[in-house]
């Protein structure tokens, strides 16, 4: 028997508004190809509908988290993000999931990487995917990780403990640079965007710019072809402003559409991540969006109602995300003080996971039809 067909110990988990298999990264083989290989083949990729394994057939709960113990001074955990593709048997570490994000410090209490406190827990997260930090502050009454709460996100349905995500050091994430153009804004083909980078890479536009309103459906949005083609083109020539280079098949950058609020918030957005349409918003690419807004001038900024101080209340397919950004715009180049926001957490399943085998049909051990 090899190690994966024994299989490999794995925590389901919701974290915010996705959901996805957290590991211990001593569980995983420590060569990536391999490590790739098998997630692939554990979350069933290379299928639209992962029916052979545990991905949920949908970017949001196709997502893999990798967390282990610290050795840099400053953290007490590392968490690498990888995205696994659903029709495409594809890893990518190109990006950060603030999501998934919420769950790292209660999983990692659940596997005695770090102690829970006696009231509440406070873990300062490495981000290895951009090298970015960030601090997790949950509930763990009695030393053990507590799921249950009462504060709600749009998105989930119910409430659940709130996990408070603080970020440092996400200007650049992916590209280096917080305007990874060198530009607040650019022309594609004739939209204006502003290309922004603080944790994820993102093209910002105006709805009305890509033909419409910016508050249809998600699915709407997701039966429109020829829309999700004007997205795609308008990412691919943005990738390579953004010296991503060629972006065609990579899960960054991803798209947000905005709009005038309509619901009481700063900005009405829709996201596509990188081309289907976002049931609401991803963490850092919200943290991004808002970042952009803060700075005048920027693409879809004129939209934008007054922020409730340093709260940004972004409007999605789905509700609202609260966003909490300090962007320092007095210097010629914008410099980010602080962001964070609100996410709930939970373990879903805890327990081995088996990868599909390597090997396709008609193998020696196979039965016949009799
Ligand atoms: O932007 C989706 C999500 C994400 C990523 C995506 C995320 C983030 O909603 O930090 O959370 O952008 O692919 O989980």
């Amino acid at each position: 028997m090899t190690a994966a067909s024994a299989g490999v110990r794995c925590m389901l988990m919701r974290g915010g508004t996705s959901k996805g298999a957290y590991f211990l990264a001593g569980d995983l083989p420590q060569d990536p190809a391999e490590r790739d290989d098998l997630l692939v083949r554990v979350m069933g990729s290379g299928d639209p509908r992962q029916i052979d394994g545990i991905g949920g057939a949908h970017p949001l709960t196709s997502k893999v988290a990798v967390v282990s113990r610290s050795a840099s001074p400053d953290a007490d955990l590392d968490y690498l993000f990888l995205q696994l593709g659903v029709e495409e048997a594809t890893v990518s570490g190109q990006q950060n999931c603030g999501n998934l994000l919420a769950g790292v410090g209660p999983f990692a209490v659940e596997r005695g990487l770090i102690p829970g406190g006696a009231r509440e827990t406070m873990a300062r997260i490495r981000m290895v995917n951009s090298g970015s930090l960030a601090t997790a502050r949950f509930p763990t009454p009695g030393g053990q990780a507590a799921y249950t709460g009462r504060t709600a996100i749009s998105g989930v349905p119910g409430t659940a403990a709130a996990v408070v995500l603080d970020f440092s050091d996400t200007e650049g994430s992916a590209t280096g640079h917080l305007l990874p153009t060198g530009n607040l804004r650019d022309h594609i083909g004739g939209t204006e965007v502003t290309c922004i980078d603080n944790g994820m890479p993102v093209v910002l536009a105006r709805a009305a710019d890509l033909g419409i309103t910016g508050y249809e459906p998600y699915d709407e949005l997701a039966g429109d072809e020829a829309l999700l083609g004007r997205v795609q083109a308008l990412r691919t020539q943005a990738g390579k402003l953004m010296g991503l280079g060629d972006v065609t098949g990579a899960s960054v950058p991803k798209t947000t559409l905005v709009a005038a609020p309509r619901d009481g918030g700063t900005i009405c957005t829709r996201t596509f991540i990188p081309v289907r349409p976002h049931t609401s918003i991803g963490v850092l690419g919200a943290v991004s969006v808002v970042t952009a807004l803060a700075i005048p001038g920027a693409a879809g900024s004129e939209l934008a109602a007054q922020p409730a101080g340093v709260r940004y209340d972004v409007e999605h397919a789905s509700g609202h995300l609260q966003v909490e950004a300090e962007i320092d715009t007095t210097g010629t180049i914008p410099r980010v003080r602080r962001c964070g926001v609100v996410r709930t957490a939970r373990k879903l399943f805890d327990g081995t996971v088996f990868p599909r085998s390597k090997m396709r049909t008609g193998g020696a051990d196979d039965i016949t039809a009799a």
